[in-house]
């Protein structure tokens, strides 16, 4: 079979890649459609390195290939070419070049290094939060503002946001990649990572556990919501105002019982696991489920069949209860997405 053979066969597969991967952005998700200064400063730094890489790739393999065609052993050649070996321009050249291309990739990024890693928690107009990451889920505490929250960060649109990185159990890593980072979380309060984030316009960016975590790994999904300045007030009240418990005596019950047990409801309760003021108001349910009654019912009825491995058991409630505290959790709305 003759070579062209092979790249004919190939050439579908690699059509079909270059259209499948140029698919790939989502200005929620993407690190190559950056939404903010951080993130745009990330994709500086990639465009420049890669672009370098790039010129390095093509004048190499051109001139390689040149020397293949040029100097190649012609028929009847017996003699061994000229030799080169140990020719002063030659070496001085191929030292001098990359060490100059190495400056030029330096600067910049040890520039943006510092930069990126300027600390603000002592900035009065930025926003500090405390990310805690948990096996399979993110706390979010906003120290100055005294609210805590779970699984979606909000923050004002154009301010810094200054974060401290702990972990609860193992590592993790916290990852937006349109926004910025990603910075592990480490176990024990002496070793904090510290990083900022600024969200250029309102929108949902999409964040991700980005270190291998345990069985849920993969679901520890959270968002970033970034609300103007007004609105981000706006919720910081709501959420401030804390919540209700159910109205009816006996979910009253069952829910302080059962639930409270683990989790917070405005001022009551314990702050083991995502502090559920509010949750009617978030995109998603424990992360990852669309938020709705049936799905919030969906989670109680069996949470480790929709994260294995989660430390939220199976609890004993009869289908009326589910339901109850389902249409009571969802009806716990922030001053966002009323
Ligand atoms: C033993 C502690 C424990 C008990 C008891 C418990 N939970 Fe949970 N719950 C958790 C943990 C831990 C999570 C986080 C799971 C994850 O996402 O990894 C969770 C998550 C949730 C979520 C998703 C939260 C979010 O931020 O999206 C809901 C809703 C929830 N629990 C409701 C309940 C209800 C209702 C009860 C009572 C019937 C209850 N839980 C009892 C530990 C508990
Ligand atoms: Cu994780």
């Amino acid at each position: 079979m003759n070579r062209w053979h092979y790249v004919k066969r190939l050439l579908p597969l690699i059509a079909a890649m270059t259209i499948l991967l140029a698919g790939c952005g989502q200005a929620d998700t993407s690190t190559l459609i950056p939404q903010g200064p951080v993130a745009q400063k990330q994709y500086d730094l990639m465009k420049l390195s890669i672009s370098i890489m790039i010129g390095v790739v093509v004048i190499v393999f051109a001139l390689a290939i040149y020397v293949l065609i040029r100097y190649r052993r012609r028929p009847g050649q017996t003699n061994i070419p000229v030799q080169v070996e140990g020719n002063h321009k030659l070496e001085i050249l191929w030292t001098v070049i990359p060490i100059l291309l190495l400056v030029v990739l330096a600067i910049p990024t040890v520039r943006t290094t510092f930069d990126l890693a300027k600390d603000y928690s002592k900035e009065p107009d930025a926003v500090k939060v405390k990310v805690t990451a948990h096996q399979f889920w993110w706390e979010f505490d906003y120290p100055e503002l005294g609210i805590k929250t779970a699984q979606d960060l909000i923050i004002p649109v154009g301010k810094k946001v200054q974060i401290e990185l702990v972990s609860a159990d193992v590592l993790h890593s916290f990852w937006v990649p349109s926004l910025g980072g990603k910075m592990d979380t480490n176990v024990g309060e002496g070793n904090i990572n510290k990083m900022f984030l600024i969200a250029d316009k309102e929108g949902v960016y999409k964040g991700k556990c980005a270190e291998l975590c345990g069985a849920s790994h993969a679901y520890m999904d959270f968002k970033v919501q970034s609300v103007q300045e007004q609105d981000f007030k706006a919720w910081v009240s709501s959420m401030k105002a804390g919540a209700a418990l159910p109205a009816d005596q006996e979910l009253k019950d069952v829910f302080t019982q059962k639930c409270l047990s683990c989790h917070a409801v405005g001022d009551q309760g314990v702050q083991f696991a995502p502090n559920l003021t509010g949750i009617g108001s978030r995109e998603t349910i424990a992360g990852i489920l669309a938020n709705n009654p049936e799905n919030i019912a969906k989670w109680i009825h069996d949470p480790q069949k929709v994260k294995p491995g989660n430390l939220m058991p199976k609890v004993d409630l009869t289908e009326e209860q589910i339901t109850g505290i389902s249409e009571y959790l969802s009806g716990l709305k922030s001053s966002i997405r009323q």
